[in-house]
């Protein structure tokens, strides 16, 4: 039996608790260190993002736009979403996704360098030891559960039962805080590890050069190291080159235009079609169940104010002052398009219809029965935008059945989601 097989009175159990077991010679904590600073300063990245997307919902109007039961305190914004840029969401929830995926290669390779903690024998030595490793526990899962359900959900389009949402909410918090604890912890060591090798030395070392880090406390570096396979700056560059091929099929879904074609992940047809309404569609009309009869000539918008109930037909709305806004789709799931050009009714002139010039939200209802998509409320600020448009056209056509005919909501920096298509009822509330 190698040495240190025995600890105290519990002998260690075959297999990967043992200390001979990990063999990697270049496993140890300055490969550690290197995988680890990408995490920080990503994970920390996705974090603040994630927080903004939560915040872009509108979660104070509460439970229409954001049901996470029980949130409690972990429900806080710092600040209304704005409507300015327009691209702001495009841009954050396109940081947000492509890092994600980007990062799965690193987050492996973390993982591959730190394994033999996991494994450690016996697994708890004392208090502070049993907190650490549940932190640990927490980490590793949550880490797991987050990007499996983020990949989940930009591939499969919601396939947990109504509930991603809270589901990539609860675990965020849970992950982050045994991320803090985490990094807090190994802060210390990190620094330490990485001034323990130039960077310089590391890239100019080869597979046959390469040699095992000195025995650390860790147990990290490999107590019986097999011969080298792979070099230091190799197994950086297979991390690195697997993160840059993700980058490469990702991010054009989100950068847009010719870009769109490169991105062989994303869930969506790369080939939205030409024409005016020539751009991706989230769920077609037929996809949520909006009939011909639906949107036909028997269609009316219904708009609701304080004191007043008033119905029209397309023709009358097309009648109305029409005005135009440049603005994109930028859908949680990362995928986002160019500007299309819009026109139809402000929203404010609507507001004003209804008898609310000064409305604090309106809830918007879609013609589509159930289903999460068909009812939103929209804030004040959003609708005051000159911008925020009760959509009839699209770059100088009729709206698709696909894209919301007879009309859809379009407001600057506006999750997709409550970019509201089909809409049926618009309700301004003061
Ligand atoms: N009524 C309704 N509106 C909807 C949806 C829906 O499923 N039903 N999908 C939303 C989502 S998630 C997005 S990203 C945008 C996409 O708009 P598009 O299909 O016109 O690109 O529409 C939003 N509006
Ligand atoms: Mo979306």
């Amino acid at each position: 039996m190698a040495t240190g097989d025995h600890d105290g009175a519990t002998p260690r159990p075959p297999g990967p608790f043992r200390a001979g077991f990990w063999r990697s010679p270049i496993r140890g904590p300055w490969l550690t260190a290197v995988f680890g600073l990408v995490l920080l300063v990503g994970i920390t990245v996705l974090f603040v993002t994630g927080l903004l997307s939560y915040a872009a919902y509108n979660p104070r109007l509460g439970a229409v736009n954001d049901q996470t039961p029980g949130k409690g305190w972990l429900g806080f914004y710092l600040f209304t979403w704005p409507t300015h840029p327009s691209w702001l969401y495009r841009l954050n929830q396109g940081v947000h996704v492509t890092l994600g995926v980007v990062l799965v290669p690193v987050l492996l390779a973390k993982l591959w360098s730190a394994i033999p903690k996991l494994f450690e024998w016996p697994p708890t030595r004392s208090p502070a030891h049993a907190v650490e490793r549940l932190s640990l526990l927490l980490l590793v899962g949550g880490a797991g559960f987050e990007f499996a359900t983020g990949i989940l959900n930009i591939q499969l389009h919601y396939v947990f039962p109504g509930s991603f949402y809270t589901l990539h909410f609860y675990g965020a918090w849970v992950f982050i805080a045994a991320f803090a604890v985490h990094v807090g912890l190994r802060i210390g060591r990190l620094r330490r590890a990485l001034r323990s090798r130039r960077p310089e030395s590391v890239l100019r070392t080869d597979t046959a050069r390469t040699r095992p880090e000195p025995a650390d406390p860790d147990g990290l570096v490999a107590a019986s190291p097999a011969a080298p396979t792979m070099s230091r700056r190799g197994a950086l560059a297979l991390t690195g080159a697997g993160s840059l091929v993700l980058l490469a099929v990702t991010a054009g879904q989100s950068i847009g235009g010719p870009w769109r074609r490169t991105a062989l992940l994303a869930p969506h047809d790369r080939d939205p079609g030409t024409g005016p309404n020539g751009f991706q569609v989230n769920k077609s009309a037929a996809a949520v169940g909006i009939t011909a009869a639906d949107i036909g000539p028997a269609w009316r918008l219904t708009l609701h104010g304080p004191a007043e109930v008033s119905t029209f037909t397309r023709e009358q709305l097309a009648a109305m002052p029409q005005h135009a806004a440049a603005l994109p789709i930028a859908c949680v799931e990362g995928w986002s398009t160019d500007d299309q050009h819009w026109s139809g009714l402000r929203l404010a002139d609507l507001a004003a219809l209804a008898g609310a010039p000064d409305a604090g939200s309106v809830l918007v209802e879609s013609v589509e029965r159930g289903g999460p998509f068909g009812t939103v409320l929209l804030a004040g600020n959003q609708i005051r935008d000159p911008r925020s448009l009760l959509a009839l056209h699209v770059n100088g056509a009729d709206l698709s059945p696909d894209h919301g005919y007879p009309a859809r909501i379009i407001v600057p920096a506006n999750p997709g989601v409550n970019n509201t298509k089909w809409v049926a009822r618009l309700t301004f509330r003061t």
